[in-house]
Order: C-alpha cells, then structure tokens, then sequence
C-alpha cells in the first residue's frame, strides 16, 4: 500500500488584516528574509508560550509601531514551503493606537483590496485571496 508522506513540522503564523475605511494594509518583505519583495499581511511567527492573539499584538508593535486590538480571526489556511507547512491565521484589525511605519518592512502601502492581486503576493496568500476579499 502507498504511504503518504507526512508534513513533519506546521508552523503557525499570525497576520492582519487592518482596515481604514475601504483599505488594507500591506507591507514590502525586506531583503534578507525568505519571500523577500512580495507584499504580505504585518504578522509573522508566534513564540513559545504566547496566544495567537499576543502574538498578533507583539509582531504589530514590533513591526509596525502600533498598539493594536486584535478583532476577529477571520480565516486560517494552510500553505507548504518543501519540508515545512505553515497555518496562517487572518485576524481583523480595526482599531489601534499610533501612525503604523515600515519599522520591518522594505515599505508599507494601503491598498483598495481589488489591487493586492495585481501585485507579488506569497502563493499562500495567493491562493486564498478570494476567501479574504469576500470579508473584506
Ligand atoms: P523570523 O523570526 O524572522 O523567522 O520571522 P517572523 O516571526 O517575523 O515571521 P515571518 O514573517 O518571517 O514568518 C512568516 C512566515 O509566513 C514566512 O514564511 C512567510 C509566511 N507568510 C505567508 N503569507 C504571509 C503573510 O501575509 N504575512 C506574514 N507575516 N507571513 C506570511
């Protein structure tokens, strides 16, 4: 009998998707780290011991200098880079505290949802982009 070949490690990642008004915010992967060039949700890896949620809150003020409430988890989704799975977690921000700047990222840019398609976005994004812009 053929045997399926398990995903050894699943790493969870938590973005956001921070709305004003009819906009999002994307930022620009910096050079040096995997993905580089491509527009991703702010987020990233969680840490020992934390909740998605305290994560979300820790990588926003890391990253983007802001003091967010983390809403709604709005979607997850698996995606595979080779060896390793990544479950992604979508949550919505709507409410912070502070003027977000590009502290990690190349740039940051807000964008009409419609747009993110047109641009370099991670296949895990790609993939469910559909599903994201029909909360959006
Ligand atoms: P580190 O500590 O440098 O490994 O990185 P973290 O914790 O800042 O996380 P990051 O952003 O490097 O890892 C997130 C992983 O998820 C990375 O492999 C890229 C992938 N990914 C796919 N789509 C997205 C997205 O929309 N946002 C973020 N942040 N990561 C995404």
């Amino acid at each position: 009998m053929e045997t399926k070949k398990r995903k050894k490690n699943w790493i969870p990642v938590v973005t956001a998707i921070i709305r004003k008004e009819d906009q999002v915010l994307i930022g620009l992967r910096p050079d040096g780290k995997n993905l580089a060039g491509q527009w991703e949700f702010p987020g990233g890896k969680l840490e020992d011991n934390e909740t998605p949620e305290e994560a979300l809150k820790r990588e926003l003020q890391e990253e983007l200098n802001i003091d967010a409430e983390i809403g709604d988890i709005k979607l997850a989704g698996t995606h595979s880079y080779g060896e390793t799975g990544i479950l992604l977690l979508f949550f919505e921000v709507r409410y912070w505290q502070g003027e977000p700047k590009a502290i990690h990222h190349e740039s940051l840019q807000w964008i009409h949802p419609e747009k993110i398609k047109t641009l370099d976005i991670p296949e895990a994004n790609r993939k469910l982009l559909d599903k994201i812009l029909s909360f959006l």
